[in-house]
Formats: C-alpha cells, sequence, structure tokens
C-alpha cells in the first residue's frame, strides 16, 4: 500500500512538471505573438512577420492551414520558438 501512494505521488510529480513546462513554452510562443502583432488581431500577418527573420523564414512552414497569417496554435505547434 505504501509503495502504491509513492508510485501514485511520483507519477503526479511527472504531470505536474509537464503541466508546468506547457504553460512556460505556451507563454513564450504568446510573448512572440504578442510582440510581432502589431494590430492586435491575434495573429501575425506576413507584414508582421517581417518584424523577425526566424518567423519570416518559416512563415508557410508555421502557417499550416494556409490563411497568410500565423496564429497561437500554429506558432506553438510549430515548436521554432524556444525558452
Ligand atoms: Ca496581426
Ligand atoms: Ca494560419
Amino acid at each position: 500500500m505504501a509503495n502504491y501512494k509513492k508510485i501514485l505521488i511520483v507519477g503526479l510529480s511527472v504531470i505536474i512538471i509537464q503541466a508546468i513546462q506547457g504553460v512556460a513554452q505556451a507563454s513564450v510562443s504568446q510573448t512572440v505573438l504578442m510582440f510581432l502583432d502589431r494590430d492586435k488581431d491575434g495573429l501575425i500577418s506576413l507584414k508582421e512577420a517581417t518584424r523577425n527573420i526566424t518567423i519570416l523564414e518559416a512563415f508557410d512552414i508555421i502557417d499550416m492551414n494556409e490563411d497568410g497569417f500565423i496564429s497561437l496554435q500554429e506558432l506553438t505547434a510549430s515548436n521554432l520558438v524556444k525558452e
């Protein structure tokens, strides 16, 4: 019974750490988006992306639905933004 509790606590710790890392990753993407999103529509247009060469060069790859804008979801999914 004691061992079972230990495993449960270790398992929970891993989940919490993963959750924190997930939030950190999302917030970095959010910061980049906020920095580049000049007209505050929540999306990075090609024009707005010209302020960041990394985003600009990978624009077509990041823009997965090819609507000409990068959303927070696309930015996070691209894994281009590192901590
Ligand atoms: Ca924008
Ligand atoms: Ca898009």
